[in-house]
């Protein structure tokens, strides 16, 4: 079983993530965004990664310090689940529909922190969440689990069903990419 642990306290947030990427899905996501519980549920769900999530945070001043120290906490707990990636497919990608909405989700763990993140307009929140969050969410996940994640929403007019097609789509990539399908370690170099 590969599983990571980390816990990150400082002035602004307090943040444990316990998660096994050989588990079932099962979620238990515990943070005082309601909005962003239900979309890292379904990253659990649709990625059978087992997350165990407990934070809080400094949400009187917005939510930015949390989002951003949660998406650092999962891709570091990530990171060390990896170890050193040996067997791994890799390569992950998801088109995901939500009713109106379509979104396109790719990864790659290749060691590279990368982000690129095409939006299309979203409302300025959705739920109590400053839709910019996202952005910062996926950014943090992405450089602390040091994998290229492209997210491309396609399209979309209900804010809540584009970002929930992301989410679902992280899930489902990740899963693929996670997934001990190889011998070695996937990269010419011997070294990811
Ligand atoms: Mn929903």
């Amino acid at each position: 079983m590969r599983k990571g642990t980390f816990k990150r306290k400082t002035k602004e947030t307090d943040i444990s993530v316990d998660l096994n990427l050989d588990g079932t899905g099962k979620a238990e996501i515990n943070t005082p965004i309601g909005f962003l519980n239900h979309m890292l549920e379904l990253f659990s769900f649709f990625s059978k990664i087992d997350l165990k999530l407990m934070a809080s945070g400094d949400v009187l001043v917005d939510f930015h310090h949390t989002v951003e120290d949660i998406g650092i906490s999962i891709g570091e707990a990530v990171s060390t689940a990896l170890s050193d990636r040996a067997g791994i497919h890799r390569f992950g990608h998801a088109v995901t529909p939500m009713d109106e909405a379509l979104s396109q989700v790719v990864i790659d763990v290749s060691g590279r922190p990368f982000l690129v993140y095409r939006s299309v307009p979203l409302p300025e929140k959705i739920g109590e969440m400053d839709s910019e969050l996202f952005e910062v969410f996926f950014h943090a996940f992405a450089f602390r689990a040091k994998l290229t994640l492209h997210i491309n929403m396609i399209y979309g007019d209900n804010g809540h069903h584009i970002i929930e097609s992301c989410f679902k789509g992280l899930g489902r990539a990740m899963r693929q990419a996670v997934k001990v399908t190889e011998k070695d370690i996937p990269s010419t170099k011997g070294v990811i």
